[in-house]
């Protein structure tokens, strides 16, 4: 590729960003590590940014585009870093081994809220239901589907319901979610049968010889859409969003939460509890109502 010097700002998607320099995607689909500018805001995975070659290999960021949001994670001194930029989509998997944690689920229905993103949730390994230790997917999926985040049980193993999640992945800025050994890596080589390849070409185009599969990275995906796999998503906690973000995660938590007789009701043991005369109904759920109060201690006041 030769530069023409001197030479104009471009249009780029970063792909994967390491320390100092990222992996831009020109609007011609060629992969260009660009340098970053020091004292200027870091590019992450999923930004678009404007960028200009500097020698006939290799470019620099000039700047990033507003984002459309930003998705962080604790530092090992529980700062907030961020991870990946402008998504779309949660892709929240679950599977019956190693198991269903509805707290977990609960979780990422707060982050999407704060991304301004959609959720789906996909219940893999569903080859293995039914399963002694889990209810009755039905019922979870109506529940989270009622909260809007629309799911199915699906299986990477037979490649039952795959066509239903590449439906809702097409047009999206996705991420891959949820705990270790429920498929997502699986779901990944599926999705983007030439995943091996595109790899090999992110180590090519870094000089880094072999690509990190532990760097946060950007796929397109056959259908439309792209696939971020992030395996550093794993951790994340609320401190950095706020009480009204997880209000609006719970909108069937919330006719009740300010009915209580006494304003600082606790729904523990107070008289006229809206929160505990709803659970008696049926019509609040107990294990929602102990994920909010968990979510609940992790919030910044206010
Ligand atoms: N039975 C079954 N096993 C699966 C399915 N999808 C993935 N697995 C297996 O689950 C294990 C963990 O998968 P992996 O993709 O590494 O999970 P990750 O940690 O979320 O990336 C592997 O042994 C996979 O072969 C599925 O649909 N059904
Ligand atoms: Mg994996
Ligand atoms: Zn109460």
């Amino acid at each position: 590729m030769n530069a023409p010097p001197p030479d104009k700002p471009r249009d780029g998607l970063v792909t994967v960003s390491h320390g100092n320099a990222s992996l831009v995607e020109t609007t011609d689909g060629a992969l260009v590590l660009c340098h970053h500018r020091r004292n200027q805001p870091r590019p992450v995975c999923g930004d678009r940014v404007r960028w200009r070659w500097v020698s006939d290999s290799g470019g620099v960021v000039e700047s990033i585009r507003p984002r459309r949001s930003l998705l962080e994670r604790p530092d090992f001194r529980g700062r907030p870093r961020p991870l990946a930029a402008n998504v779309t989509l949660l892709v929240l998997v679950v599977a019956p081994e190693p198991g269903i944690d509805t707290g977990l689920i609960d979780r990422y229905l707060v982050l999407a809220t704060h991304l301004h993103a959609r959720a789906v949730l996909w219940v893999n390994k569903a080859d293995l239901l039914p399963h002694p230790e889990l209810p009755d997917p039905d019922a979870l999926l109506r529940r989270y589907a009622g909260l809007g985040m629309p799911g199915r049980a699906g299986s990477v193993k037979h490649g039952t319901n795959l066509d239903w999640l590449r439906g809702k992945l097409a047009d999206e800025t996705a991420i891959l979610v949820g705990h270790s050994g429920v498929g997502k890596s699986s779901l990944l080589e599926t999705l983007i049968p030439d995943l091996e390849v595109r790899i090999n070409a992110l180590s090519e185009a870094s000089g880094h010889g072999r690509h990190t599969t532990t760097a946060t990275t950007l796929f397109h995906l056959p259908g439309g859409g792209q696939l971020i796999d992030s395996p550093g998503i794993r951790n994340f906690r609320l401190d950095h969003m706020d009480r009204e973000t997880l209000l609006a995660a719970f909108p069937d938590l919330t006719p009740y939460l300010n009915a209580c007789r006494f304003a600082n009701c606790r729904h523990d043991a107070e008289p006229g509890c809206a929160v505990k005369q709803a659970l008696a109904k049926g019509e609040i759920l107990p294990e929602r109502l102990a994920s909010f109060q968990k979510l609940l201690a992790e919030v910044r006041p206010g």
